[in-house]
């Protein structure tokens, strides 16, 4: 990025950006006050901070999904429509089956590359039957073939009702994301709401 209007009297002068993830910075000189030496007396990068972060997946576009147990109050789309506990929308469950070795996922285009940090599970209304073992993968393709990475994986508490549950993580980097199920508290890997954060 380009910055100008650097003060020349000590003063200290701070920059705003979208978080990046890098290993290098360079900061390249391209003009002077008023000799012919330029100088720096100092350079602070600053991390980006978990509280700087928003909400990233609300509404964002579901490319794909295991399965589904309907095509309306149980769809994948409902899982980041920012809806809980409607008619129409009450959460994304998988289909009918085991409550543990299950693979039932669903994947998320969050349109950009997020710094992601952490993510919250909103159980439905009515029972504890919210997905219980998890691995939130991303990608940089959305291809999940192989080249994704694991951003997070665990165990998530029987919820009671519309309960949410957050899990933070060392943020990372994606763009496209799963978030995948292998068991349940139910018979249906089953999320009123998934919410990503990141910057
Ligand atoms: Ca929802």
């Amino acid at each position: 990025m380009t910055v100008s209007g650097i003060p020349n009297d000590g003063s200290p002068y701070t920059v705003s950006f979208p978080s990046r993830s890098v290993t290098w910075v360079k900061f390249r000189i391209a003009g002077g006050s008023s000799t012919t030496n330029v100088g720096l007396a100092e350079i602070k990068v600053w991390q980006a901070s978990a509280s700087d972060a928003a909400l990233v997946s609300l509404n964002k576009t579901v490319t794909g999904y295991s399965s589904q147990y309907d095509s309306s109050g149980w769809k994948a789309t409902n899982i980041n429509d920012g809806i809980v506990n409607t008619t129409t929308s009450r959460g994304w469950a998988s289909a009918y089956g085991s409550s543990s070795g299950r693979n039932e996922w669903v994947n998320l285009d969050l349109g950009q590359t997020y710094l992601l940090s952490y993510f919250t599970i909103q159980n439905e209304n009515g029972s504890n039957r919210n997905v219980k073992d998890y691995v939130l993968y991303g990608s940089t393709t959305g291809a999940f073939a192989g080249e994704e990475f694991v951003i997070s994986s665990g165990t998530i508490p029987s919820l009671s009702n519309l309960a949410t549950y957050s899990i933070s993580f060392t943020p990372i980097s994606a763009r496209y994301v799963r978030f995948k199920g292998t068991s349940s508290y139910s018979n249906y890997v089953l999320a009123g709401e998934l919410s990503l954060f990141g910057q």
